[in-house]
Formats: C-alpha cells, structure tokens, sequence
C-alpha cells in the first residue's frame, strides 16, 4: 500500500507526500499531465529529453471522498488517495488507461508503475525494438547495446526511446517514462494481469499524453522531446556505405561508377579504414595520403563525403586528442578520478565523457579536420557506448552537465549526446548550413541530432521486412528520419533479395546501401543486369519523387510526424492491420501505401485499408478494406496510391543539387478530396528560416471538381517554369484553367523504365507495367492562384 499522506494544490497541479516518499502531479499541457514519483523528497531530473516547459492552463482541482480529481479540456485524472492508483478519463468521460492496484511499486531501487488491459488493447511505439507491431506479450528492455548482426526477435538493441501508445476501442493515449536507467516495458510476457513499465532507479516520471487521434498524439510527445531539423537536400538522396571503402582510388572509382552507370547517388561514407591505426581526427596517410584533393574530385561529380566517428579515443602518449582529453579532465572517469579505458577499435581507449558541455564542445572544435578536408556529414558509430567485452562497469562516472551520475543513469543518455556534440560541432565548423549527422545510439530527443539508423542487421528477408518495422516504430517514437542498411549489413544478400531491399529502401526516410568487412561487393551493380537495372529504377523513382519527399521532411520537421508511418497511426481501429502478415505496411509521405514482400514471392497478399486506391504502376483502383492478391515480380514492389493524394515529381537527376529540367510534375488520384503542401528552398542553408522558401498549398475538391494551386508563399523563387498536372483516375470531358479551355494531352506513362530483355530469360519473368493512356495538361508555373476545374 501507498497510501497519500498529504497533498496541496500548486499553480501548475498538486503534490503530496505518500507513505513511501513524495509524489507531484504537472498539468503540462492540456492534453499532457506528468506524473513524478520519487522514494525521496527531491525529484531526480533527466535534463536531455524534455525540452518544452508546463504551459499555464486552466485546470479544476477538487477532492470527493477518497479520490481526487483533476481535469483539464482535454484529460480527467483521477487519483486514489488510499493507494497512489490513477485512472485517465477523456474529456467525455471514456476510460482510456488506469493503474491496477499495485500502482506504483519499488522494490529496493527499482521502480515499476502496473497498468491494466483495456479491452483489445493494442500497444505500438518504444522506438528501435524488434517484434511485432503489436507489442503485446512481449517485454523489452531499454539498456544501449553494440549488438553485431542481431537477430530478428534479439533486445536491446542500440537505441532507447521509453514511449509508447496504447490503442482501443475508448481511444488512444501516450505514455513517454523520462528515465533514462535501464528500464523494462512488459507488454503482457508471462502474466495475464497487468502490464507494466519501470526503471532500475530513479523516479518514475511519466508523461501521459491523450489527443483525439494517434498522429495528434505523437506530435504532441514531439512537443516534449522536439523534433527533427530540415536536413540538407543532399542527405535524402541515395548513399552507398561499404565497411570500409579504401584507398581513395577506390572511392574515385566507386563515385565514377555511379556516374559512368547513370545510377543516382549522393554520399559515400568512409568508414573505420580511413583512420590511421583507427584513431579518430586522423587520415591514414598510406591509404587517403591527399583526402583534400579526393573529396574536391567527389565534389566535382557531386558527391557528399560522411566519415565514421567512434567514441574510442586511442590511450597513446603524442597523439593529440588523448592528451588533450587528459590535460583538460574530458574523459569519462572511476571514482577515483583515474580515467576509464576499456578497448575498441584502436586499442585501450579512453571515452571523451559527452554528458559535459566541456567535451561536447571540444569535439566539436575537434571536427574541423574534418571539414578542412571537405567533409559534410559525420556518423557516430559505437556510442552505445560499444567496447570489447561489452560489459561496461557500472561504477564508472559520468558528469550530467554538473550532476554527476554513475554509468547505470548516464549510458541510454550517453550515444545522444555524443550526437548533439556532432551536431554542434558541424554547425559551429560550418555555420551557413545545415549539418547531417547519423547516430546509432541514442534515446528520446535523439531526432533533435541526427538521423538514425538501425546498425548491423543481416542480409536476410526476416531482416529486410524487420528493418521496415523498426523504421516504423522509430517514426512512432518521435524519429522520422531513419533507415537500415540495405542489402543487409552481415552475410551476403542473394541477387534477388539485393533487388527487392533496394527497392524498399527507395521508400525508406534514410536510404543507404552498407555490408560488412570481407562480404562480397555489394553496389547496386555487383548483382548482375538485371538486378542493376531494378536498382536504378527504384533509385531513379527515389529521385525524381525528391520534390514530394522534401515538402514532406519539411512537414515532419514541423510537426514531427513520421514519413513512413505505421499503418497503426490513421487505421489503428482496424484490427487487420495489426496481423502478420500486413504489419510491415506502411505509408510513405503520407502517399505511398508499400506493402514490403520478401523477394523470392510470386504473389502476395496485401491488405488495403478503408477508402480506395490505385495500383501505383497501372492505376488499377481497388476499394479498400480488403484483401487483396497481388503479383509481385522482382521488378515491382507492391505499392499503393490513395484516392485524393496529390505529389509532385520532377524530371530525372544524378543527385540532388543537379538542376531539373524547370518542370513540375503534380500527380492527383480521383475519388476523394486531397491536399498536398509543395515546398522548395535552396536544400542547405538556414535561409528558409528567414523566409527563403517557396510554399503553396494545392488542394483537390471534389464536390467543386476543382484542382486548386494556392497562392505561393515566401521569398524563394521556385525552381520550377513549367506544370505538368497528371490526372489518374479521372474521366475527362473539359478541362479549365483559370476559367479558360485546355486541351488535354493523352501519353503513355510509366513510373519505371521497362527492363532490357536479357537472354536466356523470357519476358514473362519481367513484366513492363504502365499506364496506357493517362491525361495530362501544361502551363506555366507562377506563384498566382490558380484553378483548374474538371468536368465530366
Ligand atoms: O565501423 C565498422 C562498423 C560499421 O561499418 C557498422 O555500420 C557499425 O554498425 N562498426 C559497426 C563496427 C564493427 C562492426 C562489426
């Protein structure tokens, strides 16, 4: 029992004294209360994930016999003063998630809060964990762990993000715990009477977040935890990884290739080779001996270079970085002051301690190697953070900006802000554009600092279709941008399975190919013609989607919605969506429905939920709720359009910042109203913050037949002289611009180029699949109005 001794209103909730400690309940928004409850008088604080404060909200206070009851216009509270139990009500009274009677419990340190099942109750989110959509009966930890070619049910992998959502029929909610010792989540494994969260030590503190709808309520964690800022242009587009691509003559080779094979691509990464003896801040001087001229040469084909960076500063008497970290105190420490050193790459290692505004800004100052040499991305590997052994003695201490804190609360907190230091660091080097940073570790707020992705999967089908998933409930979790290595990173990828991953991976926020150390060559095409020709096709779709890709990061940066979503977030009711073999559904820009199938499958079965929509090769329409039978030949990943999406699409490019040919193509899918928001700026700088954007709303009504091109915002000119407006599904009679008569043009259309008929194999075994005859009209693109009405 924990009974509540005492309790007094504040300005922004109550708190109160329990048998066990002390408890404060914060009206943090309307529809966010936080709930700390401490074994002590003083609350414990994490200050890294959290970064909005309580706003000031009207709220009614009152007690009725033993419980009290707190309601703002959005959540009503009701809390047992005889045992510490809540329960979470909406504002029309719906029960939507309560305490069982355990309530909050400790057990010595560790705390844990039990909550009962509602109903066919379904909970997704918790960040990079492997399972199945529906996490229910299964219990994940959240400890940061360097976990080489994992497997498809393995836990904890290398990155903690404590939230999750409940669904049922009542509604949803949102319960984000803000702690960052290792902590379990127990979905319903091995009991059948409650489920439960807690932590090892420290408070519980947890954020219950309820909206009307599951989008409403992730943006709202992501107006606790931030969200993620408009990355450079270039970082959207195709990156090739290999551990590790050297000399440089490979690298030159390598970029020349993509360019000689008209395959499309962005970034090449230099991984843990580029080093000399694996020291970080240094070139091997043998393998990369002028890394200036070799990024100048990559420039001039229009490549990016990321480099790796480990945590693991080699113990060594001469070299800088060790001796600076030890004059200046910046190491991760014992109690007894001496410095921790554990091994890594370049041997005994000491750990630059990230949890100091110090060393963060040392690191930073640190990457001007980098810089100076041309680099623009940087990739934090290892900041779990990983060593040989992998068994990290808890004792070790970590500062926690002034608050110092032994490993068991600093390690899920450390990978973050190893981030936020590259993330500091690339601006402070080069303050005129936006940094790319790409993290393994991390925790909630990570999407503030870099993009993530899901570290060594393997090259398996089970992989590819898990990798999705974890894409996915990254994005429940607050991280649009994220990504796997496609093709898998250990073992080799069969030709087919190369094939399909690229593929999916066209329609992934983060789209890199990587593989291990001695696997075989793994570009797009080191698989044959045929699987090369795949590749470029869905790598060349990629790029020519980039103009709706970049409106939609541009919206995810502002409302921190994913990018792949779930299909949990809009058909959450719709039970089928949670089943096997549907889960890895998702929805790609709020456009795509992709349905991930493995590569070695002829037919397959997909699930279309509520309203209709089009096959995106043919425009063959289906209406939804329903399952369908799809082929689904090695040449085309089954995809989706519903009805009333609208995107934009430009011509063919090899990389990003190559310039289009000036026309904008708009695709709208008859049936249903749409809305789309295109938006353009100069893809790297901050000026789009001082109004350096181009935006306009367009907009499909049905009832008005109209297609409508709001009127453009902000001070950009766009990029585009021309429009191109494609009409699926649409039985045209006349066609209007502006109240004036067009004349529709009729071609023949296809999103992927057909593929070359390689002997022996038959056509039947690589179908071409278009639209015949599909309806398009041209016009000059300017910033004005405009409308275009279709009569039929
Ligand atoms: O730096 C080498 C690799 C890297 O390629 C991979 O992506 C990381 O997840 N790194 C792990 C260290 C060793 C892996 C066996």
């Amino acid at each position: 029992m924990n009974e509540i001794i005492s309790w007094e209103k504040t300005q922004i909730g109550f708190l109160g004294k329990t048998e066990i400690g002390s408890f404060q309940v914060t009206v943090y928004q309307t529809g966010i209360i936080r709930i700390q409850a401490s074994r002590f008088p003083q609350f414990d604080t994490n200050p890294y994930s959290v970064i909005s404060s309580p706003e000031e909200i009207d709220f009614d206070l009152h007690q009725e016999g033993e419980f009290l009851f707190l309601s703002t216009s959005k959540i009503k509270l009701r809390l047992n003063l005889s045992n510490f139990n809540f329960s979470f009500f909406d504002f029309q009274d719906q029960l939507l998630n309560e305490d069982d009677s355990f309530g909050t419990a400790w057990m010595g340190t560790e705390v844990t809060c039990y909550k009962k099942v509602q109903e066919n109750e379904k909970f997704i989110g918790l960040g990079e964990k492997t399972g199945n959509l529906n996490r229910f009966g299964k219990a994940f930890v959240n400890w940061n762990t360097d976990y080489f070619a994992y497997g498809v049910e393995d836990d904890p992998l290398y990155m903690s993000i404590p939230f999750y959502l409940g669904i049922h029929q009542k509604g949803a909610y949102g319960i984000y715990l803000d702690n960052t010792h290792k902590s379990v989540f127990n979905f319903g494994a091995s009991t059948d009477r409650f489920i439960s969260f807690g932590a090892e030590d420290g408070d519980l503190d947890y954020y219950f977040i309820h909206e009307p709808t599951v989008s409403e309520i992730i943006s709202s964690y992501t107006s606790l935890t931030g969200k993620m800022k408009m990355p450079p242009k270039w970082a959207l587009g195709f990156q090739q990884c290999r551990y590790s691509y050297y000399p440089d003559k490979e690298v030159t080779t390598l970029a020349q290739t993509f360019r000689d094979k008209n395959i499309p691509s962005d970034v090449i990464y230099l991984d843990i080779h580029h080093m000399e003896e694996y020291k970080v801040f240094t070139f091997d001087g043998i393998k990369f001996p002028d890394p200036k001229s070799m990024i100048l040469h990559l420039k001039s084909l229009g490549f990016r270079v990321v480099v790796i960076m480990d945590p693991g500063i080699k113990k060594e008497k001469g070299y800088t970085p060790y001796e600076d970290g030890v004059a200046n105190g910046l190491f991760v420490k014992y109690p007894d002051g001496e410095d921790y050193i554990a091994q890594v790459w370049p041997g005994w290692c000491a750990f630059p301690d990230f949890t100091k505004e110090k060393t963060r800004k040392w690191w930073g100052d640190k990457m001007k190697f980098y810089t100076e040499a041309g680099v623009d991305g940087f990739w934090a590997d290892m900041n779990e953070p990983a060593s040989w052994g992998q068994f990290t003695p808890n004792l070790i201490e970590f500062d926690m900006d002034g608050n110092p804190a032994s490993h068991r609360k600093s390690r899920n907190i450390y990978g973050m802000l190893m981030a936020k230091s590259a993330n500091e660091g690339a601006i402070q080097q080069k303050s005129a554009e936006r940094p790319f940073v790409l993290t393994r570790s991390g925790f909630a707020g990570i999407q503030r600092y870099a993009a993530a992705w899901t570290g060594d999967n393997q090259a398996s089908e089970e992989h590819m279709l898990l990798g999705v998933r974890l894409v996915n409930s990254l994005g429940l979790s607050g991280v649009p941008f994220s990504g796997y290595d496609v093709g898998g990173f250990a073992g080799e990828a069969s030709k087919s399975l190369y094939a399909r991953w690229m593929s999916i991976g066209a329609f992934s926020p983060f789209y890199r190919a990587h593989s291990m150390i001695n696997s075989k060559d793994a570009e797009p095409w080191a698989f044959g013609e045929e699987v090369e020709e795949i590749s470029r096709n869905y790598i060349k779709l990629r790029y020519q989607l980039l103009p709706t890709i970049y409106s939609k990061f541009h919206k995810a940066a502002s409302c921190g919605l994913p990018l792949s979503s779930s299909l949990a977030i809009d058909y959450g009711q719709d039970e089928k969506i949670y089943q096997s073999a549907f889960q890895n559904q998702y929805i790609f820009c709020d456009t795509f429905l992709v349905a991930p199938t493995e590569s070695h499958k002829e037919i397959t079965k997909v699930y279309l939920p509520e309203g209709s929509w089009y096959y995106l090769y043919s425009d063959e329409k289906t209406e939804g709720k329903q399952t369908i039978y799809q082929d689904c030949p090695l040449s085309y990943l089954p995809v989706y359009v519903k009805a009333g999406s609208i995107f934009s699409m430009q011509s063919e490019v090899l990389y990003t910042e190559q310039k289009n040919d000036g026309i904008l193509k708009i695709h709208v899918y008859a049936g249903a109203d749409g809305q789309f928001e295109h938006y353009e700026d100069d893809g790297f700088s901050w000026e789009f913050q001082n109004g350096k954007y181009h935006k306009r709303i367009i907009e499909l009504k049905t009832d008005s037949k109209a297609l409508i091109f709001h009127k453009a915002e902000g001070d950009y000119e766009s990029d585009y002289k021309k429009v191109q407006v494609f009409f699926h599904g649409f039985h045209i009679d006349e066609i209007k611009l502006n109240g004036v008569s067009k004349t529709l043009t009729y071609s023949h259309f296809s999103f992927l180029d057909k593929l070359t008929e390689f002997d022996p194999l038959p056509e039947s075994e690589h179908p071409f699949i278009s639209i015949e005859s599909l309806p398009f009209i041209e016009f000059n693109y300017t910033n004005n109005h405009v409308i275009i009405s279709v009569l039929n």
